[in-house]
């Protein structure tokens, strides 16, 4: 009886501590076991940092030698910013690993549990796989597809409105909700807007550690806080030196046609995309990103890039708040999707999840065919 469930579940549980600080690299927890006990435990913090085997095994020291290492993703068998997961492993004198998925980066991709293999440990995986793929959203599907994992929010009325006519839209935020959107933004790797929404609203795009909901405070301490890179599509050039966003801590990447030749401060980027129908390609873009690593991203603009995302099949998630009000025929809609004119033709989502967070719903969706 080897309880490998009550193990791996434990795993998972370390793994997310790591979930506000490990991008690039994926959310891994490990627990070691001998003779029913846990001997050692640990989870990635940070890229550049040892990777969640190598923790445990520090912990379980001698007592590692005959346990069982539960891994929530196959160990890693490259050299990357740190020494190989498996040969530590293996010098531990480890007998039994269980993995709960195969990691799909291709410099590892079952060469971590081969390894494992030929030095005569006995080897198991797929054990917990819907929780794997749950934990890694981004990291998983830019491994695999070269695209970032892409959450598209959303606030929206009862009656489906984002905004009145005028473009007045501050009642959407229930202080809940915004609290909530704190969160979402820290678990990803950037945050997505447009110079539009800058020059309308002015926002700083960044996670601020006194706004996080204290349970996350509690797991994710001040002093690690990360900024996810705030990226603005500005194919006009429009943002300045003087936008708050430029001013704040963490990277800002301006998405650009052209870049021009001013002098921005320290931590902003211009990047050029070519064009694509008036704007940015954002196919190419997307492709771009997740060649500089980005796993996750968090959009938060207006109706015009979440229908320019939809339409262009990049949003793999739909994250809508809807408050309890009713906003009437002049209501701004909640995305653009110029040229719909049939049901037929109409995108489909399933419900994944819905939630009550303060006055308003919480709705998590995903497009009907993923
Ligand atoms: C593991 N355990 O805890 C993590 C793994 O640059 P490095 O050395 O940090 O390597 C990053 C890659 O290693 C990452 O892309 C993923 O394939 C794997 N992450 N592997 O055995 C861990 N975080
Ligand atoms: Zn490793």
């Amino acid at each position: 009886m080897h309880n490998d469930e009550l193990y791996m579940a434990r795993a998972f549980e370390l793994a997310r501590l790591g979930r506000f600080t490990t991008t690039p690299n994926p959310n891994v927890g490990c627990v070691i076991v001998r003779d029913g006990h846990i001997v050692g435990e640990g989870y990635h913090l940070r890229a550049g940092e040892p990777h969640a085997e190598v923790h445990a095994l520090r912990m379980a020291g001698e007592q590692a030698r005959g346990a069982t290492a539960y891994v929530t993703l196959e160990p890693c068998s490259h050299h990357g910013r740190t020494p190989p997961c498996a040969d530590a492993l293996i010098a531990a004198g480890v007998s039994r690993v269980v993995a709960a998925m195969q990691d799909p980066n291709p410099q590892v991709a079952g060469r971590g549990l081969y390894k494992l293999q030929q030095a005569g440990i006995e080897v198991h995986h797929g054990v917990m796989l819907a929780e794997a793929e749950a934990v890694n959203l981004g990291f998983l599907k830019r491994m695999r597809t070269g695209f970032p994992y892409v959450q598209l929010k959303l606030g929206a009325s009862l009656d489906g409105r984002t905004a009145m006519e005028s473009g007045e839209s501050q009642w959407i935020t229930s202080p809940q909700a915004r609290q909530d959107v704190q969160r979402l933004r820290a678990a990803s790797s950037a945050i997505l807007s447009t110079s539009a929404t800058v020059l309308a609203d002015d926002p700083a795009l960044t996670v601020r550690w006194d706004e996080l909901d204290s349970a996350t405070q509690q797991i994710y301490p001040r002093e690690n806080l990360r900024q996810p890179v705030r990226i603005i599509l500005d194919s006009q050039n429009r943002v300045t030196p003087q936008h708050r966003l430029v001013q704040q801590p963490g990277a800002t990447w301006l998405a650009r046609l052209q870049p021009d030749g001013q002098q921005w401060p320290a931590g902003v980027e211009q990047l050029s995309f070519p064009a694509h129908g008036g704007g940015i390609d954002l196919v190419v873009m997307m492709m771009q990103l997740a060649k500089r690593q980005v796993n996750a991203i968090w959009v938060e603009a207006g109706a015009k890039l979440a229908g320019a995302l939809l339409q262009a099949g990049l949003v793999d998630e739909l994250i809508v708040y809807v408050a309890p009000k009713l906003l009437g025929d002049n209501g701004r809609g909640l995305c653009q999707l110029p040229g719909l004119e049939q049901l037929a033709d109409a995108p489909e989502w399933v419900f994944k999840e819905v939630r009550q967070v303060g006055p308003d719903l919480r709705l998590r969706l995903k497009a009907k065919s993923a």
